[in-house]
């Protein structure tokens, strides 16, 4: 993102308002304010003057100066704010465009240069996108921690501990030949690393049912047979990956493909999406039979299962409901009669692909409630992080022995813990390598 150039996109929400508001940031910005507005940037405050369309025609606009460094991206920016309504927006936007030192911002490009320009950590950035995008209660106060910098604290606190345990195991590194001296005790560096990874743990949710957090929550294809669930399967992945035939039992193997829902959900991560065989009270034969075991296996150990069902009615037959899973409950064949009963479930059409959106976000909603309970689990580069640290420590922990008088292998304890730092430090924003930054703004929307 070449940050010489100066970028315009139009900021408010789109559609009719009584305001509308276009961004315009970047070194030329000053020249623009003075070319169409007849206005200098030479001091923060609002102006109300004219936005020049043409040589006959201009519209009142109240802009809002910002001289860098005092502005959202650090750099100089106006915020011109005019009546609402597309078609002026559009015009405005199009004659700044028209100016070959304007380029269209892109989605998340704001945002971006102001991490850049140091106005905002990565964790505050993700914040912005994780309210653009929240859909919960959950989600939102996960945003409002993220962008009010408390997240960032905690990341910080366990930095600092860390640092600290580091410091000291390489502290005993330097003086090994001096028997005397033991900066830190096994007995208390094991307790201590212990106290951090059960905080880290409990941030990424990792600790509930004992299974450390995995990248993928699994989202399992259930309901009776010809339900329509591998036609599901292969429409939300896009692609024939399953069989599909109006015969009931066709899918016996339990089928596991990577969705990845960021496209449509910004700051949803990678599901893996399970399409099993049918499950009913009866099997047809020895070989469904065994199908619908391994199905039921599976099923048991789910994070989010899509219960189909072209009914709506949703009766409970053939399975046990994984205690702790999130249930979705799908009415497919959506494009067929409904009965007269009440459907409880989300209308879904394989062969509609415009019925498969608010699926998508379903499963992103439900697989960010099933992963964990802190703030960091909404992000999955967060995710990745915490994981990472808590492995890296716990493998550190390992070479402790508590009841040991000194510390037999503190060189590979401090590459544990400098590990650690690492993967924690992409958090705060220290260590944040270009693909990472690149993979945050792209789920922004243009204009923030
Ligand atoms: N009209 C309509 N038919 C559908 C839809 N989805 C699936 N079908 C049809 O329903 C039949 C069963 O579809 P499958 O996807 O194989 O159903 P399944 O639940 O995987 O079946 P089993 O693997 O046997 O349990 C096929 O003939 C599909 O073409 C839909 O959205 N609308
Ligand atoms: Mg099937």
């Amino acid at each position: 993102m070449p940050t010489g150039t100066t970028i315009a996109a139009i900021s408010s929400a789109p559609g009719n308002a009584p305001r509308a508001m276009i961004r315009v940031s970047g070194v030329h910005t000053g020249a623009i304010a003075r070319d169409f507005l007849d206005i200098p940037l030479d001091a923060r405050g609002a102006i109300h003057t004219r936005f020049t369309l043409s040589a006959h025609a201009s519209i009142p606009v109240l802009v809002l100066r910002f001289p860098r460094p005092n502005s959202y991206t650090g750099e100089d920016t106006i915020e011109i704010l005019m009546p609402g309504g597309t078609h002026i927006t559009q015009r405005v936007l199009a004659r700044l465009l028209d100016d070959e030192r304007i380029t269209l911002a892109e989605p998340g490009e704001f945002s971006a240069r102001a991490y850049m320009n140091g106005r905002l950590s990565l964790s505050e950035a993700e914040g912005i996108a994780l309210r653009i995008s929240a859909l919960r209660d959950g989600a939102l106060k996960a945003a409002d921690a993220l962008l009010d910098g408390r997240y960032g604290e905690r990341c910080r606190a366990w930095v600092d501990e860390i640092a600290a345990m580091l410091a000291l195991v390489e502290a005993g590194v330097d003086f090994s030949d001096q028997e005397d001296v033991i900066p830190i005790a096994p007995g208390d560096l094991h307790a201590r690393l212990g106290a951090i990874i059960e905080d880290l743990v409990r941030e990424s949710g990792a600790s509930s049912g004992g299974r450390v957090v995995d990248d993928r929550p699994s989202v399992v294809l259930v309901g009776r047979p010809n339900a329509g669930k591998s036609s599901l399967f292969n429409a939300l992945l896009g692609q024939n990956r399953a069989v599909v035939s109006e015969r009931a039992g066709t899918t016996r193997d339990a089928l596991r493909e990577c969705l990845d829902l960021s496209r449509d959900v910004p700051g949803a991560g990678v599901v893996e999406l399970i399409d099993l065989a049918g499950l009913d009270e009866h099997s047809i034969d020895d070989l469904d039979a065994s199908a619908q075991e391994l199905a039921r296996s599976i099923l048991l150990n789910a994070d989010a299962m899509l219960w189909c069902d072209p009914t709506g009615h949703f009766e409970q037959v053939g399975f046990q409901m994984p205690s702790d899973a999130q249930v979705i409950r799908v009415r497919t064949k959506a494009d067929l009669p409904k009965g007269d009963l009440p459907n409880s479930g989300l209308d879904v059409c394989a062969f509609d692909p415009s019925t498969l959106g608010v699926l998508r976000r379903a499963i992103a909603d439900a697989t960010s409630v099933a992963s964990g309970s802190g703030v960091g689990v909404f992000v999955p580069r967060h995710r990745r992080a915490l994981r990472a640290a808590i492995d890296a420590i716990r493998n550190a922990r390992t070479q402790v022995d508590p009841h040991a008088s000194a510390i037999a292998n503190p060189e590979i304890i401090a590459l544990g813990l400098r590990e650690a730092l690492d993967a924690l430090g992409e958090l705060v924003g220290e260590v944040s390598p270009d693909d990472v930054i690149g993979r945050v703004f792209a789920t922004f929307c243009v204009g923030k």
